[in-house]
C-alpha cells in the first residue's frame, strides 16, 4: 500500500474518532430525555423531607407583617422575624446592613440576613431569595402606586428557605458541605414601564452590596461551589425557564434532578430562555456558577407579576413542594458525604475525553507519516 493511501486512511480515521466523540457525548444528553416521567410524584419524591405545608405558613406569616418595603416599620419586623426563625436552624447567624442613599432623596436601611449551617466544611452553596417586597404595582390597572404583597415574588423563596434549612438541619451531618441561607434586602425596587419602587433604585441593591462584601463573611479557605436563586417559586401553573446567565451544568443538573421526581412541567425539556436582571446576576460577575429558579413572569401563565394579586390566592402549595424536595434531592445527590459526584464535572470530562482522544490521534498521524516517509527514503 502507498504511503499517501496510508495517511488517507489515517485521516478518514481521525475524522471518524472525532464524531465518535461528540456522538458520545450527545447520546449521554438524549438518553436522559428519553426517560419517562410519571404524571404525578415518584416515590423517591416521597421520601424526601421538605414539607410545603410548612413554607406556605411561613408566607401567610410574611404578608401578616404588611408590604416589606424598605424604610418602613413593617420591613424591620419582617427582617427580625427571618432572622429568628433561620436561627433556630442554622450554625450562626450574620446581619449585613448596608444603607441605600440616591441623590436628593433619604438614606434607607437595609439588611442582607445570612444563616450558615455546617460551618466547618470549607465549600459553600448559597441558597438566596429576595425578601422585601415591591413599592409601587406598576402591571396592575387599579392603584399602580401602592405596594404589592409579593406572596410569589419575594415571600415565596423565603418560605422555601427556611423550610429548606429545617431539612438540611435534620440530616447535616450527612452533608459535606455549608450551607448558607441568604436573604437578600433591596432586590425589587428599581424601575419597570417608568415606575420605580422607590426612586432611583437599580434592582438587586442588596446583592450587589452583599456580592461587594462577601469576602468579609467567609475565611480564605473556603469557596462559593455554587449559588442557587429562588425567585417566584411558589405561583399557580409552576413552569422554569433557562435564564441566560445561569451555570448551563448547574442548570441541567437541577432540571435533571426535578424531572426524576416527576415534575417535567415544571422543568421542562425545552425551558423558554429569557435573560433577567436579579438577585443572581451579581455573583455571577464575582465568577460564582449561578442558577436563577425563576418563571416567565412576563409571558408566562401567572400573571400577577408586580400587581395588588401577587397574593396567597395566587401561590400554589404543589409549587412549593416541587421547588422544595428538587432543592432538598440536589443536596442528597451531590453533597451528600460519600457520593463522590459533582455537578460540573459531567460535561467537563466529556470534553477533556474529546481533547485527548483527539490530540492522541492527530500527533500519531503525525508520527506515523513521519516514520512512513523516514523509511521509503
Ligand atoms: C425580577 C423579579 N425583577 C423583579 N422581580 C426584576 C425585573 C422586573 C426585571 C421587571 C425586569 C422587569
Ligand atoms: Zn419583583
Amino acid at each position: 500500500m502507498r504511503i499517501s493511501s496510508v495517511v488517507k486512511y489515517l485521516q478518514v480515521f481521525t475524522v471518524v474518532i472525532l464524531i465518535l466523540s461528540f456522538s458520545t457525548e450527545y447520546t449521554t444528553h438524549s438518553k436522559n430525555s428519553q426517560l419517562e416521567y410519571p404524571l404525578f410524584s415518584s416515590a423517591l419524591a416521597n421520601s424526601l423531607q421538605f414539607n410545603a405545608s410548612n413554607a406556605y405558613a411561613h408566607i401567610s406569616s410574611q404578608l401578616d407583617f404588611g408590604f416589606r418595603v424598605p424604610g418602613t416599620a413593617n420591613h424591620s419586623a419582617c427582617a427580625d422575624w427571618i432572622a429568628n426563625q433561620i436561627y433556630l436552624s442554622v450554625d450562626e447567624l450574620l446581619l449585613h446592613n448596608f444603607t441605600i442613599q440616591k441623590e436628593e432623596q433619604p438614606s434607607y436601611d437595609c439588611q442582607n440576613i445570612l444563616g450558615k449551617l455546617n460551618t466547618e466544611k470549607n465549600n459553600i452553596i448559597i441558597l438566596a431569595s429576595h425578601w422585601d417586597s415591591r413599592n409601587v404595582a406598576e402591571k396592575d390597572t387599579e392603584d399602580q402606586n401602592l405596594p404589592i404583597p409579593g406572596a410569589n415574588d419575594g415571600a415565596s423563596g423565603v418560605g422555601v428557605l427556611l423550610e429548606l434549612s429545617r431539612v438540611l438541619n435534620l440530616y447535616k451531618d450527612f452533608l459535606d458541605c455549608e450551607v448558607w441561607f441568604l436573604f437578600l434586602d433591596a432586590e425589587d425596587q428599581g424601575s419597570s414601564r417608568g415606575i420605580y419602587g422607590l426612586e432611583g433604585w437599580d434592582w438587586a441593591e442588596g446583592a450587589k452590596a452583599f456580592s461587594e462584601d462577601i469576602e468579609d463573611f467567609k475565611n480564605d479557605n473556603e469557596d462559593v461551589d455554587c449559588f442557587i436563586l429562588l425567585d417566584m417559586v411558589g405561583g399557580t401553573y409552576l413552569e422554569f425557564i433557562k435564564e441566560s446567565r445561569s451555570d448551563t451544568n448547574l442548570h441541567e443538573a437541577i432540571f435533571e434532578i426535578g424531572k426524576d421526581l416527576g415534575y417535567s412541567s415544571a422543568f421542562p425539556d425545552n425551558p423558554t430562555k429569557m435573560s433577567i436582571v436579579d438577585d443572581h446576576v451579581y455573583f455571577d460577575v464575582i465568577g460564582i456558577p449561578v442558577i436563577d429558579l425563576i418563571i416567565d413572569f412576563i409571558n408566562g401563565d401567572w400573571i400577577f407579576h408586580h400587581t395588588h394579586e401577587d397574593n396567597l390566592d395566587n401561590i400554589d402549595i404543589a409549587s412549593l413542594n416541587i421547588t422544595g424536595r428538587t432543592i432538598e434531592e440536589f443536596f442528597n445527590q451531590y453533597y451528600t458525604v460519600g457520593d463522590g459526584k459533582t455537578w460540573n464535572d459531567g460535561d467537563d470530562l466529556s470534553t477533556l475525553n474529546i481533547i485527548i482522544i483527539s490530540a492522541t490521534v492527530v500527533i500519531g498521524v503525525f508520527v506515523l507519516n513521519f516514520v512512513l516517509r523516514k523509511r521509503k527514503r
